[in-house]
């Protein structure tokens, strides 16, 4: 902690210095707006979260547009298309229908990277180890956010909070509850993911439907895969050893890829359920939440982080219209114009989980629905460049 005063001040403060909190630091103090960013953990284990791999196209100009889009331009894997398989065929879904965009691999661990370095290098304010953050005064034109370094208690005065904080975080406490409404769905499914140093089973994603569970065959780079699987939600690490996770990806894959898959020791394994939670408005008074604090789908479309950065487009827009208009309407008008994005991507997580998992339970008709909406995938054009339109992002 740089600071000695125990009393700060700021314009903005941001709550989580995860994908979406950095994002929003680097593109405020690029408009010279005052920002300092309270973080809970180190920043070690922010840095070595492995969660996403595919960015959006508006995400990659986003970031690129914030001076943040180098490494993810000369380094990302640029992806045209990716494969659906059903029933040991599969067919190929080409990205470049929704108007010649192509989506990025390249990990979240990589874009935090680049986030904090571009951060430091603009001199930005992060606060790590940041415990027991509250918010006072939301109603007045000055809030207060609170929290403690190693015991010592510190407090920022602002004129806003943006509450980045993630699924776990503590911004939206602190709308009362009769302002907001939390929807809430779990879907009985769980992703098993792994991390190993082999190469890729192919060099475009492939998302396999299979009666035994769906089975996603990603990538970090070409000597770096990450698979999941589809398990129940009441599964323990221990009762997956590698051995098990390579046999079951094998099955799920079809024939073309699973007899020349490389295996290897995994050196990363952990699970994650799939829900859908939307925090409906995303503001009250001077608070805005963005990202997954405010809202969470199932991973199935690759959405999550894609979605946290349209919020900070919104958001920092807003933002810099009134510090450099001094124009609130953006800033009255934030929820609704990312609340649309929201409700649009949430549905297209959904359907995507539903055409691609199997329920524990599936009766015959429900699975020849799903065989049928497969084919006519396959079949149609028209179904396939939705679907591509959807996963390059719907435009901001
Ligand atoms: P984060 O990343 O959770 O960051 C929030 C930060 O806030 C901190 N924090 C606090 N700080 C201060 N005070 C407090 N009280 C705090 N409480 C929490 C946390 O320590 C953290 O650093 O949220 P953010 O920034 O909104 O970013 C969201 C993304 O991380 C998330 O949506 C994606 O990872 C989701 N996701 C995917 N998204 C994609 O766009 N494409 C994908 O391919 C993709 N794959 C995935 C995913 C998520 C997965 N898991 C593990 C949930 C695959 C998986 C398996
Ligand atoms: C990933 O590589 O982590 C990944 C890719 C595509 C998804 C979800 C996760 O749909």
């Amino acid at each position: 902690m740089k600071a000695k005063n125990q009393n700060l001040k700021a314009q903005v403060v941001i709550i989580g210095g995860g994908p979406a909190g950095l994002l929003l630091s680097q593109i405020l103090m690029n408009a010279n707006i005052e920002v300092i960013t309270l973080e809970t953990r180190t920043r070690n284990h922010v840095l070595s979260r492995i969660r996403a791999g595919v960015i959006e196209y508006g995400s990659m100009e986003l970031l690129k547009n914030a001076g943040v889009g180098e490494r993810l331009l000369s380094e990302g894997i640029k992806h045209s298309g990716f494969l659906i398989s059903s029933q040991n065929k599969d067919f190929r879904i080409d990205l470049t229908l929704a108007g010649g965009k192509s989506v990025y691999v390249y990990g979240q661990t990589e874009i935090t990277t680049d986030l904090y370095k571009a951060n430091d290098k603009l001199g930005a304010t992060v606060i790590h180890g940041a415990k027991n953050v509250s918010i006072q005064g939301l109603t007045t034109k000055n809030p207060q956010v609170s929290f403690e370094i190693s015991g010592k208690p510190y407090h920022i005065i602002c004129d806003y909070v943006a509450g980045c904080d993630g699924s776990k975080g503590v911004s939206k406490n602190f709308i009362p509850k009769e302002k907001m409404t939390v929807h809430k769905t779990q879907y009985p499914y769980s992703w098993l993911g792994i991390l190993s140093k082999t190469k890729p089973a192919h060099d475009e994603l492939i998302y396999a439907s299979h009666e035994r569970g769906f089975a996603l065959a990603s990538m970090r780079n070409e000597n770096l895969s990450r698979y999941y699987l589809q398990t129940t939600n009441h599964e323990n690490i221990s009762d997956w050893p590698d051995e098990k996770i390579w046999d079951e990806l094998k099955k799920r894959l079809p024939n073309e890829f699973s007899t020349t898959i490389e295996i290897g020791e995994s050196i990363e394994k952990s699970f994650t359920g799939l829900r859908s939670i939307v925090v409906e408005p995303m503001q009250w008074e001077r608070l805005f939440l963005a990202g997954d604090a405010a809202h969470i789908m199932p991973p199935t479309g690759a959405k999550g982080l894609n979605l946290a950065f349209s919020d900070i487009h919104y958001l920092a827009n807003a933002f810099i219209d009134f510090y450099q208009k001094g124009s609130s309407n953006s800033l009255n008008q934030y929820s609704e114009r990312a609340l649309a994005r929201v409700w649009q991507t949430i549905r297209f997580s959904k359907w995507m989980t539903n055409l691609l998992h199997t329920p524990a339970k599936i009766n015959s008709i429900e699975r020849k629905l799903q065989l049928l909406e497969l084919q006519e995938l396959s079949d149609s054009i028209l179904a396939r460049k939705a679907l591509a339109e959807n996963y390059v992002g719907v435009p901001y």
